[in-house]
């Protein structure tokens, strides 16, 4: 059965591949299963009929059959539960790919998510300076950790696994940012994530959403 996903009608990245859609396209082509896109704008996102796929009136969603699934790092383990490439089937192996998902969602995104949000809504505050500075410092303290840990593997253990899949993804937000770059193992892991040809196949549709929608000339 094909899984219908939903994405931002308007992404407001303009396609640069950080709406969450990404790593749910992403997860689909690397395990080589097609998917529907119903693109929704931010007024539908806040509707009934939507609010009954998303409780929080958010994208993206994910729809197999009678199954209606919300939060990527859910729909990432559902899709892997059922096909090979994204969790190893070893125990410990598979319980540490997971555990890696969890770092990449609850313990590395929210301080660059913290970040990112301070930046778009507190422009016009006298201390804006002062609190960024620190902001950037408390990702830095968990990019630190990280790179440490990383060294100079290609993936988080081992082979490559959901776990990269989603760290990958987190890692990118700081684009732009010069933080990554700090860090040089770090930036060269997220460059081989980018470089996965599943990787190039969701950014590239993820882009075409925008560029679709961009008036020409
Ligand atoms: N924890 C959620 C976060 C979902 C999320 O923040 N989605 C964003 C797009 S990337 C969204 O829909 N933002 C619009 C809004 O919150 O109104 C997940 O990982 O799926």
């Amino acid at each position: 059965m094909t899984p219908n996903i939903t994405a931002f009608e308007r992404p407001p990245d303009r396609g640069k591949g950080h709406a969450r859609d990404m790593r749910v396209r992403w997860a689909l082509e690397e395990v080589g299963q097609p998917y529907n896109v119903r693109l929704v704008s931010f007024r539908e996102m806040k509707k009934p009929a939507h609010l009954a796929l998303h409780p929080f009136g958010q994208i993206p969603t994910y729809e197999e059959g009678d199954l209606a699934l919300f939060e990527t790092g859910a729909i990432i383990v559902h899709i892997a539960e059922r096909h090979v490439g994204l969790l190893p089937d070893a125990g410990n192996a598979r319980a540490r790919a997971i555990a890696w998902m969890f770092a990449a969602l609850n313990t590395v995104e929210p301080p660059i998510v913290e970040r990112e949000a301070f930046m778009l809504l507190e422009t016009d505050k006298s201390w804006y300076g002062e609190r960024l500075r620190m902001l950037e410092d408390r990702v830095r303290v968990r990019l630190g950790q990280l790179s440490s840990r990383v060294g100079d593997i290609d993936w988080l253990d081992d082979a490559f696994s959901a776990g990269d899949l989603l760290m990958v993804t987190v890692l990118r937000r700081l684009n732009g940012s010069g933080i990554l770059e700090e860090y040089p193992n770090l930036s060269a892991y997220v460059g081989r994530g980018e470089a996965r040809p599943a990787y190039k196949r969701a950014f590239a549709d993820q882009l075409a959403v925008f560029t679709d929608r961009e008036p020409t000339g």
